[in-house]
């Protein structure tokens, strides 16, 4: 099979960006399927940001990573990326069978990504100035409440009954963001 070429950020971690949460899903997703892949750096920081640049934008017209590069075409947005991973290369399956579970994984994993960590971005948090803290806060706190309401029903050992799903995969970089 083609190797791929997985484009990640790099940049030193900032307080209140998101520069760990998606790339980290996806690279979790590569690592669990044992994808190999190479890494293609984007900073988020050097030169005022690569992602601004015009090649970096034919690759993602959102200038944002991570990038996926597999099986002759390029793919971006992290939930579409795991999926495809999933339907494509079956081992170990990242959604659980049955309807409503893969419902709430799908639930959970856009409550993430949509809902949470748009909010941390470095583009947004540029606009917001001074108040930034406050407000990346009040945020992922909200987020957060929202989110342990959804858990109560749908966890067991993991974020979705007893398996490891892409909403984990979302979940512990997420965590990880708002730590810091
Ligand atoms: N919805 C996108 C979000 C991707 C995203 O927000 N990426 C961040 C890094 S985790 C980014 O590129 N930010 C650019 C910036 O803050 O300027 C996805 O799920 O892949």
């Amino acid at each position: 099979m083609m190797k791929s070429t997985f484009i990640i950020l790099a940049c030193p971690l900032q307080r209140f960006s998101c520069v760990l949460t998606m790339c980290v899903a996806v690279c979790a997703a590569l690592a669990l399927k044992d994808i190999e892949y190479d890494l293609h750096p984007v900073s988020l920081i050097k030169n005022g940001g690569e992602q601004y640049s015009e090649e970096y934008k034919k690759v993602n017209p959102m200038q944002q990573v991570p990038a996926l590069r597999i099986d002759g075409f390029t793919l971006n947005q992290s939930l579409a990326i795991i999926e495809y991973l999933d339907e494509t290369r079956p081992n170990p399956p990242l959604f659980p069978k049955d309807p409503k579970r893969r419902a709430q994984v799908r639930m959970i994993s856009d409550h993430i990504t949509a809902g949470i960590q748009p909010l941390q971005n470095l583009y947004v948090l540029e606009k917001i100035g001074d108040t930034k803290l406050e407000w990346a806060q009040h945020f992922i706190i909200r987020g957060f409440q929202a989110l342990e309401k959804m858990l109560q029903d749908s966890a067991g050992q993991y974020c979705v009954g007893d398996q490891v799903t892409m909403a984990d995969l979302c979940l512990v970089p997420q965590v990880a963001n708002a730590d810091r």
